[in-house]
This record gives structure tokens, sequence and C-alpha cells, in this order.
């Protein structure tokens, strides 16, 4: 009897209490009372900041993946609204936070980088964290936004002398905007380098339409712009 009472007390208790909200939970909490929550207790748990942007992307491709059969538009949307506090939430932490060991002696910035979601495309938390984890390893970050035409990211690289434009985009119609803006960009003869990602593309497509550099994640693009810097 005393050894079931501690039992209850020592492990089952503390799981009553203790509100552990999963990140599906959290994403699709249409009262979007659940996320901060779901940050406070990932961050309390010694989560890194990075981590949890993670933890929530996965989630969003889990509703992506089950969209028009178990999720539709509403899920989508709420989905998004609490990915972008989520991202609120993070971003202090994230641009705290280092990628690896030693990066401190290198905050002079590094380069710059113009980035935007495509023209017709309004998909933003991926392009946000990109932002973010460059800004934190020393790019100066210049966001145009979503449905950036190709006009407007020249104009940003004139007045900015950007080195690096960094585009994004998470529909297959709105991808083919980036060969249409990298082909703008050679024809005026404009010299930056071109990366582009998002859930749309690959790197087969960015060879494909000529792009310098594609990144995969965040991790992914830090490492692709500070190449493009520093070997061209
Ligand atoms: C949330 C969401 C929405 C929200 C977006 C809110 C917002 N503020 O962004 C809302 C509700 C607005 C929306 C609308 C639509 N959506 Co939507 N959406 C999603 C969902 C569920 C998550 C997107 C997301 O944020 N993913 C997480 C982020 C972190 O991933 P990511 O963007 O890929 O970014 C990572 C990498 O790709 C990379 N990266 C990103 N950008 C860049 C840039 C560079 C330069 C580099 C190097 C790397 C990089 O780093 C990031 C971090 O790892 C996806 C499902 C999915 N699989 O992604 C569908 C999805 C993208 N949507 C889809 C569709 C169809 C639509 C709508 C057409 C639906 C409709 N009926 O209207 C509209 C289109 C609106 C428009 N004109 O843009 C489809 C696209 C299908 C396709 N291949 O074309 C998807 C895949 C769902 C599905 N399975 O069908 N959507």
């Amino acid at each position: 009897m005393i050894n079931a009472l501690g039992t209850f007390v020592v492990f089952i208790l503390p799981t009553y209490l203790h509100m552990d909200y999963s990140i599906l939970d959290s994403l699709l909490d249409v009262k979007k009372q659940r996320i901060e929550a779901f940050c406070e207790e990932r961050l309390n748990a010694g989560r890194k900041a990075y981590e949890i942007t993670e933890e929530m992307a996965e989630g969003l491709r889990e509703i992506g993946r089950g969209y028009k059969e178990i999720y539709f538009d509403a899920e989508l949307m709420v989905s998004g609204w609490n990915a972008k506090k989520l991202l609120q939430l993070l971003k202090q932490p994230l641009l705290q936070e280092e990628l690896k060991e030693g990066v401190k002696e290198q905050r002079d910035k590094i380069g710059k980088i113009v980035i935007g979601t495509v023209k017709g495309d309004v998909h933003d938390i991926g392009k946000e964290i990109v932002g973010i984890m460059l800004s934190a390893e020393g790019f100066e970050v210049i966001d145009l936004g979503t449905e950036v035409e190709k006009s407007k990211y020249a104009e940003a690289v004139a007045e900015t002398e950007a080195d690096i434009v960094a585009m994004s985009a998470l529909l297959t119609t709105t991808r083919e905007y980036m060969a249409e803006v990298i082909q703008y960009f050679r024809e005026e003869g404009l010299e930056v380098k071109i990366m582009v990602g998002g859930g749309a593309v690959s790197e087969d497509y960015a060879d494909e339409i000529g792009a310098d550099a594609y990144g995969k994640d965040a991790v992914d693009a830090v490492k692709k712009a500070k190449e493009l810097i520093l070997i061209g």
C-alpha cells in the first residue's frame, strides 16, 4: 500500500500536474494559447532554441503530409499563426545562441544578404528562421518579406550592395519565379550570388535554374552563405 502510494506521488502525480503539450497539439490549438506554454516548457527543459524550431518545422511538415485528408485550410492557417508566434518567442534566444562553439569572435558582419519569399507565395516561416540564423551568425540581413517581385530584389541589392540574394518558395507554382529572377539578374548584369531554398526547392532544381547555392535548412543556409562569401 505504502509502495503504491509512493509510486503515485513520485511518478504519476507529476505527470498530472505537468502540461506537456506536443508540438502538434500546440500548432493546432485554435485558441492559440498552448504555444507559449509549449515554448516555455521546452526552454526550461534545456532545449536549444534552434532544436525547438526544428521540432516546429517537423510538426508543420506533418500537417502538410495530412493536408486534404486529415487537415484542411483552417488547420494550415492556425498552424501558421501558432508557428509565427513561436518564432517570435524564440527570436531572442536564437540570436543569442551560437550554432557552434567559438562563433563569438567573428561578430563583425561578414556579408550582406537580401532575403525574401518570391512573388505569389506568402509562406514565410522557413524564410524567417533562415534570416534569424544568418543574423545570429554575423550576416546583415535585409528582409523583404513575402511576395517579392524581381525588381524589388534588384532595388534592394543596388541600395544595400548586398553580396547574396536568398529566395524562398514553398509552392511548386511559385518556385518557377526563382528562375525568372535569376534570368533577370543575369540579363541586367547584376553581380550578386543567388541562394535558393524552401519546401518546394531541391538541390537538382537549384542547379537546373542556375542558382549559385541551395540550402536544405537554416544550418545549411548559413554554411552555404559563408562558402559563397569566402570561396565565391
Ligand atoms: C503553414 C502553411 C501555410 C500557411 C503559411 C503561414 C506562413 N506565415 O508562412 C498558410 C495558411 C498561409 C498557407 C497557405 C497556402 N498553402 Co501552405 N502550408 C503550410 C505548411 C503546413 C507549413 C509551411 C511551413 O512553414 N513549413 C515549415 C518551414 C520551417 O519549412 P520551410 O519553409 O520548408 O523552411 C525550411 C527549409 O525549406 C529552408 N528554407 C526555407 N526558405 C529558405 C530560403 C533559403 C534561401 C534557404 C537557403 C533555405 C530555406 O529552411 C527552413 C528551416 O529548415 C506547409 C506544409 C509543408 N510541408 O511545409 C503547407 C504547404 C506549403 N502549403 C500548400 C498549399 C497548397 C497552400 C495554399 C495554396 C492552400 C490554399 N488552398 O490556399 C496556400 C497558398 C498561399 C500562397 N499564395 O502562398 C502546399 C504546397 C504544395 C506545393 N508543393 O505546391 C503544402 C506543402 C501543403 C501540402 N502538403 O499540400 N500555408
